[in-house]
Order: C-alpha cells, then structure tokens, then sequence
C-alpha cells in the first residue's frame, strides 16, 4: 500500500483534495482510501474509511486536559502516535492500494511536531509520498509564489519523502494565470523578470539561490496543477506516484 500524506497551508484545499484524488483512483478502478488524521475537524467534505476521531477527539481532549484549541491539537498528536499501531492495523485490513491522508487543517501541527515522525514511521517508512497543497491566490504572485516554494521546501527537508509540489484551485484561475506560474516553475529568467518588476529584488536573490540549491541537490520543485473540484490535474498526480513507486509502470487495475 502506498501512503500519500496531504499537507499544505490551511484552507490551501488539502480535505477536498483528499478526497477528489480518491474520487478519481475509484473513477479509474484503483483502490484508495481516505485517512482523517485531524482530531478537531468539524466538517469533512468526504466520509474517511478511518477516522483518528474515532480514537480521539479534540473537545474531549480540552475538557478533559482543560487545555486550548492549540494545546489539545499537539496532545491529540502525541495521543495519536501512540496508537499509531492500532491505526495501522486499521487502514492495512483495508487493503487497498493507496491510502490519502488527510492532515490537520494548521500546516505545523503536522509538519512541524516530532509525532508526526513517529505517525509516518509508524504508518509506512518505506511506501510514503507526500502532496503539498497551495491555494493559488497566493501563488499569483511572483513573490507569493517564492514564498509558498520555500514554506514547502522547510516541509520537504523536515520528511525526507517522495514529493509533489501542487497548485489548487486552479478552475478559479483563467488560462494565463496557469500560463504565467507554469511558465515561472519551466523557466526560471521568467520569474526573476516578474520579481523585478514587483521591484521585489531582494526576493529575486533569495530565488536565484533558492533554485540553484534545489537543483544541484537534484530535487523537483515544479508544480502539477490541480483542481479538486472538476478533477483537471489528477491524473497528472497519480502518474506522478506511478512515477516514484514503479518506475512508470503502472499499478494493477483492480
Ligand atoms: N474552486 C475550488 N475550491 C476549492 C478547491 N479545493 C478546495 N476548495 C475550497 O477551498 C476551501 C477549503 O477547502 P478544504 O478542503 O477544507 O481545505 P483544507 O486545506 O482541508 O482546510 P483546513 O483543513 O481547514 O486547513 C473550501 O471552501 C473548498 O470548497 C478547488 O479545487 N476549487
Ligand atoms: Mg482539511
């Protein structure tokens, strides 16, 4: 089974994601299932096939612990990862081919607390791939767009996994806008060309070395780009995962 682990900022669409890609995997007679890792989510725009709620559950956790909204997410993390064995045996009687997770609404819950190294280790050390989403409203912009790639690359350094940069959203983008930050991953003169013009020159430096670190270090930092809600994007993602995991070739239909 392969993990794929949905980050990215909140509201970025990491939920509606989890749940298109499925809806996509099942449209083309691949197994997958949907994992909710966030205790404190109210409304899911999906029914996940296991649901860390089940074990625990944020309100409980504050009234219990008389803690905050905060304090109680990074106990309900801790909590989480130490039934992390419970969780697996879960999703692995499944069996599925791949199994999206879905990670808390607040991006450092997740990518910036150790448990999240024990949930992933726990889960899957060996089979994990891992999708950063971003809400393109900020990614518009030239220095948004640099801003958004560096918050990634702290999430990519911190895991270490298989990875994918991903533009959300984009039915709320026309045809040029896709144009402009495709064309900025595909040639990089463009987007120092577009931060001059922001006159964002300091974010040009930081760009320039920003990319030349990435590729010397041989990491792919372009963006697929998506939309959860029509489905556009998806099939790139998973040829993406195909990618990584069997060399192209392509998983069993079941
Ligand atoms: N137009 C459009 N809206 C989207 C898309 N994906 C998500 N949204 C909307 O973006 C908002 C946030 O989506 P969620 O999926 O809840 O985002 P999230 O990252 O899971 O949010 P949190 O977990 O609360 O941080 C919702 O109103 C979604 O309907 C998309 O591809 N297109
Ligand atoms: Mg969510």
């Amino acid at each position: 089974m392969i993990y794929i682990y949905v980050t990215g900022p909140a509201g970025s669409g990491k939920s509606t994601f989890t749940y298109a890609l499925q809806e996509w995997m099942r449209n083309n007679q691949y197994e997958a299932i949907t994992v909710n890792l966030d205790p404190g989510v109210e409304n899911i725009p999906y029914r996940p096939d296991v649901d860390v709620r089940d074990w625990y559950q944020l309100q409980d956790i504050m009234e219990e612990y008389s803690l905050g909204p905060n304090g109680a997410q990074i106990l309900a993390s801790d909590l989480i990862a130490s039934e992390i064995d419970e969780i697996r045996e879960e999703i692995v009687s499944m069996d599925a081919d791949y199994a999206i997770i879905d990670t808390p609404g607040q991006l450092e819950l997740f990518a910036f607390r150790t448990s999240s190294d024990l949930i992933i280790r726990g889960l899957s050390e060996r089979e994990s791939y891992m999708a950063f989403i971003m809400d393109p409203m900020l990614a518009i912009s030239p220095s948004g767009y640099v801003s958004l790639l560096t918050l990634s690359a702290s999430v990519f350094f911190r895991f270490y996994l298989p990875y994918v940069n991903i533009i959300n959203k984009i039915d709320l983008l026309d045809d040029s806008e896709i144009f402009k930050i495709r064309s900025w991953s595909e040639d990089v003169d463009t987007l120092y060309m577009d931060l001059r013009q922001e006159r964002q020159s300091m974010i040009k430096e930081y760009a320039l070395e920003m990319f030349k670190a990435m590729e010397s270090l041989g990491v792919n930092f372009k963006p697929l780009f998506v939309s959860s809600r029509d489905l556009r994007g998806m099939e790139d993602v998973y040829s993406n995962i195909q990618l990584t995991y069997s060399g192209g070739e392509d998983l069993e239909k079941r």
